[in-house]
């Protein structure tokens, strides 16, 4: 459904960026690269009102997407942020409009969006659940497993999130270690609803190799070739018996549209970030509804800002698959939240108080800040 009641505009003030390195409990690898330390981008508003929060899910390179943390920095400072403080008065609804004319950088938008977002329902005590449209106070959680050394290490790291409580489980794959992997895990745990994500690391001509996957009844396979190959993941699409799911090629409703239109996607990915913003992914999961095709909540290892900001998300009715919103705790040791999401019975609470429902804690927000910077109007 479209947002039924806006939220309040804000005045603002100025807004205060924040890079922060966040270090990871364990490594992360994936297709494209291995983290230690998520870098990422924190933004508070500055209104009359009182302070919005927002996060910007870029990395540190241009890996995932085009985007990433300094170009990131660069954009938001010397374009988005001004655009903004121009209009002093701003209603979360106009921000991607306002921000429109600046092509890309949807990662920035959004989380310049959130923030102000934020500020708005703060003031006027209402929850991003309930704004959103979210129909379940808590959400089942899924968790996202990295390469790891071996097949053997895999299904031991596997075991631990069972263990744990996850009731879905994503693994991300490579050429070379994609089959061997897929079985040891399939092997090791029967029935366990179970996914893969490839992060654009094929090609068509490895269709031979991914429709392998085919026997191991997995829920989807997730972005197996380029964000731009919308064609060639029809194509795959038809070749395969597993469902293709799209995340990198899905940055914008029209994207989503596109690809619906197309067949490349029975199943759809929703990144708030990737899209340009949490309304935009509203949007997407209203068309996708009314498509009959599913969607899930992706993750892009956010802190406890965009930790909340998801949860209210995947509580949408047609988030009708586990998302990657998993416990704090799977990537942090200590989070920038005073409450960071916990698991509890294989599911993450939806958060009900106003705006994101988190409160900052300042002391380990400082303590993980490597860059500050404050744009006043
Ligand atoms: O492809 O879903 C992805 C993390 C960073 C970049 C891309 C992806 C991911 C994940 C982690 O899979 C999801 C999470 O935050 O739990
Ligand atoms: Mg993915």
């Amino acid at each position: 459904m479209p947002i039924a009641r806006p939220a309040e505009p804000v005045a603002l003030d100025g807004v205060e960026l924040r890079v922060l390195h966040v270090p990871l409990v364990s490594p992360f690898t994936t297709s494209f690269g291995t983290e230690t330390v998520r870098e990422v981008i924190v933004v508070r508003v500055l209104t009359a009102g009182g302070d919005g929060w927002g996060e910007i899910v870029t990395q540190a390179d241009p890996l995932y997407s085009s985007e990433y943390t300094q170009g990131a920095w660069d954009v938001a400072q010397r374009f988005l942020i001004p655009a903004l403080l121009e209009r002093r008065t701003v209603a979360a609804e106009d921000v991607a409009g306002i921000l429109a004319p600046f092509i890309g950088h949807r990662m920035v938008k959004a989380g310049l969006e959130l923030a102000v977002l934020d500020a708005g329902l703060r003031a006027q005590g209402r929850s991003l659940g309930e704004y959103l449209g979210a129909e379940r106070d808590r959400v089942p959680s899924g968790v996202s497993v990295g390469i790891q050394k071996t097949p053997e290490a895999l299904v031991e790291a596997v075991a631990g999130y069972l263990d744990e409580g996850y009731v879905r489980i994503k693994i991300k794959i490579k050429p070379g270690r994609d089959i061997h992997d897929t079985a040891a895990v399939r092997d090791a745990f029967g029935a366990t609803p179970l996914q893969v994500d490839a992060n654009s690391a094929y090609t068509l001509a490895d269709a031979a190799v991914l429709a392998e996957l085919d026997r191991f009844d997995l829920l989807l396979i997730e972005q197996p070739l380029q964000e731009d190959d919308l064609v060639d993941h029809a194509a795959l699409s038809r070749m395969l018996r597993t469902p293709v799911c799209l995340d990198e090629s899905i940055v914008s409703l029209k994207a989503a549209r596109d690809a619906l239109a197309l067949g490349s996607a029975s199943v759809v990915n929703i990144k708030a970030g990737r899209v340009g913003g949490y309304l935009e992914a509203v949007a997407i999961h209203d068309l996708c509804r009314d498509a009959g095709i599913p969607v899930w909540c992706g993750g892009m290892l956010e802190t406890g800002i965009g930790r909340a900001a998801n949860a209210a998300l995947a509580a949408l009715p047609g988030f009708t698959l586990p998302g990657d919103v998993s416990a704090s705790s799977r990537f942090y040791a200590r989070d920038i939240v005073t409450e960071p999401a916990v698991l509890e019975a294989g599911h993450v609470r939806v958060p009900t108080g106003p705006g994101l429902g988190v409160e900052i804690d300042p002391v380990a927000l400082d303590d993980v800040t490597v860059q500050r910077v404050e744009i006043r109007r």
